[in-house]
């Protein structure tokens, strides 16, 4: 069984155990005496809609970019300032569902698991001769958060069950149900931002900031129950099953509060629907939902020398490389976790998921768009999990939507235009508080070409032509069409951006250190992105020809790429010296990772730079440095060196560790470690790992273009490649032996692997190809399956 272990309950929340339903998230202690169970609802946030654009950026502009051309950094800088806009908002915690046992704190046989299958966690111990068991899940299809409390003698079952919240709230007790309402702050501060008044509620009579409500009931089997002002009490029972639920009054179609969406009787709704169903009818339909999409992916990397019931901190602790049983968990986790952040309907996974408990969380738990936001959402097409990517693919659609504004009264630019950070608002001002950030990371207007990848992506692996038309495609134009007007002819002719940076990192010049000049490599890497899918979308669509001529033309115009004197790929547009070498961001290699734009094949003398840069900025960096190191080293087909980035990323990170920027891992409950907490990491090591077994950027299917030596023999069965393509890959002895693939549609498959092949169609034989390095064709019908044999 594929599951996290521990037989003692958590001490810190990162010990604590994540389980979600997209909408609703909850982290379980496991406590035996007084269990907590904290709870979130993903459209929990502070503030309301605000845009914070600013129209002086447009009078600065012009000035900003003369300073840059004439190399006078600190005044482009300080003077850049002026463009910037407000922090955006928190996510915020909704509460604490806390359980009081009524058998006192002496246990014994304790044993507490989250089984990833079925997205369930358990908690089981005696008290004396007595066995207490909880199973704890959050369906989806009931929209409930769902505890199950058993005891093996009749009538020992006894405690109590209530509701608070860090913040404003009250609650109320009825016959029946026990509930809990209130409201979010207007504002909160970022964690990182030293103000007096960082929590600011408003008048709950005017105030547009959220509402919520919360509520829950028991159903139990001997025994007797009251709900009082202090919660459920359950006494004498033998088993009880808890049922809550919860909402907000924000409008996903509106993005704001609303008195459509009455958040007291959307939980009633869910909590209603469930009292005429029975525990286990209850439990069947979660499993079924959960395990079917679980089930798509399997992987075996080989054998694992940890013990069987080895608690999992224990075991990451152990790692040292030699137990490819816990890469397959770390996989596994990370598919885990985007099935209970991510599904259609809810919002995107955040910085936390949707796990957090802290009213000013780290980075305000928001959306960063300049590596993390993204990063959340690499493993959904390569790990056959696509429509978990709707949540984010309809937020861009919001950002666009409040883009359009910021383009045309931050810079007065057709198209949209995103910045740095982003909430559950959509806000597309830069942040920074009009002139408190530092441009090198709070100066970024790339946010919308770096998500427009996302849109693109869902198609080159889907297919689904009416989607890229209607959904993709124009959204990808406007970010496009915002290139446009912020492109701008150097002295020699070349495109160029300004001002730019390269996100969070400065460059070494003369006596200071910048982080803003022009055409970072990052830059210019985005827009060759974005235009190139834009292009191949007009083609694919047969339309905007004149459109799709201009972006080529601008393609052929973008300042080249350069390569610096310790033969790196330059970062900056000059070869400036890195401020830290070790620095995390590794922004100018998103041409090699998650881009496409250098290849071996394409660009072997920008690759070879690339891969340099990469050596040079060495194995350490947070949680999602690591992460994004992995699918760097995959694309660099290094296996020995992704593998070894992993073993960095499975170091144990306890709680109390400081926050670091050099050096991150996991906690004990397997959550990224930045540290803080970042849930980014997580994912960015499944998308790696199935980087490491299969790739697709270049046109054809990859097969083991990076198997690292500790995983000799295995499977993988479930992938996704671009195309519409479904792959399962077996291997022996670091070797290839067979694989299987599905075509989504009738095409033709273009296939790169090592040794001599066979290709068959169910028994016949239809191929046999001679090892070389091209890539080799043959014909797919729709759904048929194809084997590969290796002869
Ligand atoms: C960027 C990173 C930090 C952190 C934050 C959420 O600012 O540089 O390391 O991940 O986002």
């Amino acid at each position: 069984m594929l599951k996290l272990q521990y037989d003692s309950p958590a001490v810190h929340w990162t010990e604590a155990l994540p389980v979600g339903n997209g909408r609703l998230g909850a982290m379980i202690f496991g406590g035996v005496e007084s269990e907590r169970i904290q709870l979130n609802e993903d459209t929990l946030w502070s503030g309301y809609p605000q845009d914070g654009n600013n129209p002086e950026a447009k009078e600065i502009l012009p000035k900003v970019r003369e300073l840059i051309a004439k190399g006078e950094y600190a005044e482009a800088e300080r003077l850049s300032k002026g463009m910037l806009g407000p922090y955006t908002q928190s996510y915020l915690p909704f509460g604490d569902l806390r359980l009081f046992m009524e058998h006192g704190n002496h246990a014994s046989s304790y044993l507490r698991n989250l089984n990833l299958e079925q997205g369930i966690c358990s908690v089981n111990y005696k008290i004396g001769d007595v066995e207490y068991s909880r199973e704890m899940f959050a369906s989806h299809p009931d929209q409930l958060i769902v505890i199950r409390l058993q005891c093996s003698r009749t009538g020992y079952l006894s405690f109590r069950a209530r509701l608070d919240s860090p913040l404003r709230y009250e609650t109320s007790a009825s016959e029946e149900e026990y509930a809990i309402h209130g409201f979010a702050p207007e504002h909160v501060s970022p964690s990182y931002y030293s103000t007096d008044a960082p929590i600011r509620y408003g008048d709950p009579a005017k105030s547009e900031a959220l509402r919520f409500h919360g509520r829950m009931f028991v159903a139990h089997e001997g025994g007797e129950t009251r709900v009082t002002h202090d919660g459920i009490h359950v006494s004498g029972a033998t088993n009880a099953t808890l049922y809550f639920s919860a909402a907000t009054d924000f409008d996903t179609r509106i993005g704001m509060a609303s008195d459509d969406c009455d958040p007291e009787q959307t939980s009633k709704h869910y909590l209603q629907q469930v009292k005429h169903k029975s525990y286990e009818d209850v439990r069947g339909l979660h499993v079924s939902d959960f395990a079917k999409l679980f089930n798509r992916v399997t992987l075996r990397l080989g054998e694992s020398k940890a013990p069987e019931g080895m608690a999992t901190d224990r075991r990451i602790a152990a790692y040292g490389g030699s137990d490819p049983g816990l890469v397959e968990l770390l996989f596994h986790y990370g598919r885990y976790l985007m099935i209970s952040s991510s599904r259609p309907g809810t919002q995107p996974a955040n910085l936390q998921g949707i796990w957090n408990e802290h009213t000013r969380a780290p980075w305000s738990s928001n959306y960063t768009l300049n590596i993390n936001a993204e990063m959340n959402y690499w493993p959904v097409e390569s790990c056959n999990m696509a429509e978990m990517h709707e949540p984010f693919l309809d937020y861009i659609a919001r950002l666009a939507a409040n883009g359009s504004k910021t383009a045309e009264i931050n810079y007065g630019a057709k198209g949209w235009v995103a910045h740095h950070n982003s909430d559950l608002w959509a806000q597309t001002a830069p942040v920074g508080d009009y002139g408190h950030g530092d441009p090198v990371w709070a100066y970024w207007p790339m946010g919308g070409v770096w998500v427009s990848q996302h849109l693109w992506e869902h198609y080159a692996f889907g297919r689904n032509k009416q989607y890229l038309k209607d959904k993709a495609y124009p959204v990808m134009k406007g970010a496009a069409e915002f290139c446009l007007d912020w492109l701008y002819e150097n002295e020699e002719g070349h495109l160029i951006t300004a001002p730019s940076t390269s996100p969070e990192h400065k460059f070494v010049h003369q006596e200071g250190k910048y982080g803003v000049s022009a055409a970072t490599t990052m830059d210019l890497t985005l827009i060759w992105d974005l235009f190139t899918n834009c292009i191949e979308a007009s083609e694919e669509l047969e339309l905007d020809e004149a459109f799709r001529n201009e972006l080529s033309a601008a393609l052929d115009k973008l300042l080249p790429l350069q390569i610096g004197k310790h033969g790196q790929l330059q970062e900056w547009s000059k070869d400036f010296d890195d401020e830290d070498i070790h620095h995390r961001h590794v922004s100018h290699l998103f041409g090699v990772y998650p881009g496409r734009q250098i290849t071996e094949d394409a660009t072997p003398e920008l690759f070879a730079a690339a891969k340099n840069s990469l050596e040079r900025r060495g194995d350490g960096g947070t949680g999602w440095s690591l992460g994004w190191k992995v699918g760097l080293w995959a694309r660099f087909g290094e296996g020995n060196r992704a593998q070894q980035l992993i073993s960095n990323l499975l170091t144990l990170v306890k709680e109390n560790e400081p926050d670091n920027y050099h050096s991150g891992g996991v906690y004990g409950n397997l959550f990224d470690a930045h540290p803080p907490f970042q849930i980014d990491g997580n994912f960015a090591a499944t998308a790696g790992i199935a980087e490491m077994l299969l790739q697709s950027h270049q046109g054809y299917l990859e097969l083991l273009p990076a198997l690292p030596d500790a995983w000799p023999s295995g499977l993988v069965t479930g992938l996704r490649a671009r195309g519409g393509f479904e792959v399962s890959v077996k291997w022996t002895q670091g070797e290839l032996t067979e694989a299987e693939i599905i075509s989504s549609q009738d095409q033709t498959c273009s296939i790169k692997c090592g040794p001599d092949i066979e290709v068959w169609e169910d028994q016949r034989q239809i191929e046999t190809v001679t090892a070389s390095n091209e890539s080799y064709l043959f014909p797919m019908e729709t759904g048929k399956r194809y084997r590969i044999t290796v002869k």
